[in-house]
């Protein structure tokens, strides 16, 4: 998604569709809050965003789940996708529509796919003898089963032996098509770990997937043959185009084909061969980047998982800490190609860290300066010194890093990119000492440059980390007399002077307080 400064452009992101099988954690908020970042990312930078999440709700397990409850499917995720919900909103997502597969806008779009594909000869109806794991939702052959269980190294858990009359799709009929894509765009899959994996998958050799299901009837029917209900992940891929209203609809040809697929590397393989070969089977065109990040693990290595019983409630987290420092630091742990480590210490560290030393201390300690010295009226510059032009150079520096960075989708690339400029914004107030200025009547010409600077990183800060901490502009913008509509826009990162000389700011109250450590242990 590179692209020349003024260029406009539409971006379509998706995240993936959750079961709502068991509330959000923080592990599935994580793809989440990347996705809004880099939502939010391009919308700064005026770019026509589609943003798509939603709910996978036709799963064996949910039947599972619903049952062992008492209660009626539909109820039990009509309940448990609210929760989503109020979740994505105490985040900030800015999703533009949450599609849910009990929606019959996706029913329509699944039937009307699985018959083409069945008519052109790609779907044929066989018997499917092998095992499955519902937790996963995945076929499995006995050849591939770990001590006859699953091999999904998050799972191992049972699996169950199926025999039943099933639809197979021919995934083997389209193998050395999709070979050749992903050959000739290196872009379709990342990071180049996960592109390199589904190579060599592929290259093993690709089995025709069995894709209905008669045993139980939750689910999308298959239109020709009422006993089957089509396979959950056959049914879920199709929610990235049915969302558009695929295939007369009109956002679906202003949007398609995504410009990101963002996922957790455990469901690489299905968006990166299943899908893929879905649409080159209906000759549609292909996403055109599938990024699949790492995971957060425990503490004590596990991944975050309802199944391992390591989540942490996420509105008692966000009760606790803000949304703002959440995204923060979900974001920031998860470096581009790894794993990253959730703890609750660890983002009380970063809180105290990154947040209230870091940013916060600039901004207060910045402003505090320029209402004790100034009555908090913005001074008119003077000439640049050193140490000025460095942190100019640095804004440009930063800006193109940042660019970078969310052009490869990795926020926390950016984030460090922005802590740069974060510190050497502190290291400014340090250089420049105000209150030493303050006290020799010669200096306060430089005094005025020095604040009327203090104020324009402030606000640059603001335009920053607008994508990542969406709860920061208006706060900041409030401080600096303006608003939010005024203050935040990417172009206004080459703007210096934008804020201008008799701006009235305040001091206000810090950004992030400091968590006091002893309270968090004690807890
Ligand atoms: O797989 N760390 O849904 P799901 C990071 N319905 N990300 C995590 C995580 C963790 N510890 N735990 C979960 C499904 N995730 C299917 C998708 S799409 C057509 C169908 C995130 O509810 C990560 O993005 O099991 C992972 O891919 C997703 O949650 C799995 O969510």
């Amino acid at each position: 998604c590179r692209k020349s400064p003024g260029v406009f452009m539409k971006f379509y992101l998706t995240t993936p569709i959750f079961y709502p099988n068991s509330n959000p954690h923080i592990g599935t908020a994580y793809t989440t809050i990347a996705a809004d970042a880099l939502a939010r990312y391009h919308r700064l930078r005026g770019d026509d965003v589609f943003f798509l999440t939603g709910t996978d709700e036709n799963a064996q397990k949910i039947v599972r789940t619903a049952e062992e409850r008492h209660t009626d499917p539909k109820d039990y995720v009509d309940g448990v996708v609210k929760s989503f919900q109020r979740l994505w909103q105490q985040l900030d997502i800015s999703y533009d529509d949450f599609i849910r597969t009990t929606e019959e806008r996706h029913h329509g779009v699944v039937q009307r796919i699985f018959t083409r594909l069945f008519e052109q000869g790609d779907i044929y109806k066989s018997e499917y003898v092998g095992w499955y794991c519902t937790p996963c939702e995945t076929f499995w052959t006995e050849s591939k089963l770990v001590d006859g269980r699953c091999p999904n190294p998050d799972c191992g858990r049972e699996v169950e032996l199926l025999k039943e009359e099933s639809y197979f799709f021919r995934l083997s009929k389209y193998q050395d098509a999709l070979l050749q894509h992903i050959r000739e765009h290196p872009e379709f899959i990342q990071p180049l770990s996960r592109r390199n994996e589904m190579i060599r998958f592929i290259e093993g050799g690709l089995e025709d997937l069995c894709v209905s299901r008669t045993t139980f009837s939750w689910g999308i029917q298959v239109p020709f043959d009422r006993g089957h209900v089509v396979y959950v992940w056959l049914d879920a891929l199709i929610n990235y185009i049915s969302a558009l209203g695929y295939p007369e609809g009109e956002k679906y040809r202003h949007y398609w084909p995504a410009d990101l697929h963002l996922m957790g590397k455990d469901i690489v393989r299905f968006h990166a061969v299943i899908w893929p070969i879905i649409l080159l089977a209906l000759g549609l065109p292909l996403p055109k980047a599938v990024y699949g990040h790492g995971w957060f693990l425990g503490k004590e290595g596990g991944k975050i998982s309802k199944s391992r019983g390591n989540v942490q409630d996420a509105f008692e987290l966000i009760r606790r800490y803000g949304s703002d420092a959440i995204r923060y630091f979900l974001l920031r742990e998860m470096q581009a190609g790894t794993d990253g480590i959730y703890a609750e210490d660890k983002l009380v560290e970063k809180i105290n860290s990154d947040l209230a030393n870091d940013l916060g201390n600039f901004v207060s300690r910045s402003l505090a300066m320029l209402v004790k010295y100034r009555n908090g009226v913005v001074p008119v510059p003077g000439e640049d010194g050193p140490w000025e032009i460095e942190l100019k150079n640095l804004v440009t520096e930063v800006r193109l890093g940042v660019e970078e960075e969310m052009a490869g989708f990795n926020p926390a690339g950016a984030l460090e990119q922005i802590w740069r400029f974060v510190a050497r914004c502190n290291k400014y107030v340090d250089e420049t000492a105000p209150w030493v200025l303050a006290k020799k009547a010669e200096a306060q010409g430089r005094l005025d440059h020095v604040l009327n600077t203090f104020a324009q990183c402030v606000r640059l800060l603001a335009i920053f980390t607008a994508p990542f901490m969406p709860g920061l502009p208006p706060r900041i913008a409030a401080l600096l007399g303006s608003s939010e509509a005024e203050l935040i826009d990417w172009e206004g990162l080459s703007r210096w002077q934008a804020l201008k000389p008799g701006t009235k700011v305040e001091k206000g109250e810090p950004l992030f307080p400091r968590v006091d450590m002893s309270d968090w242990v004690s807890r």
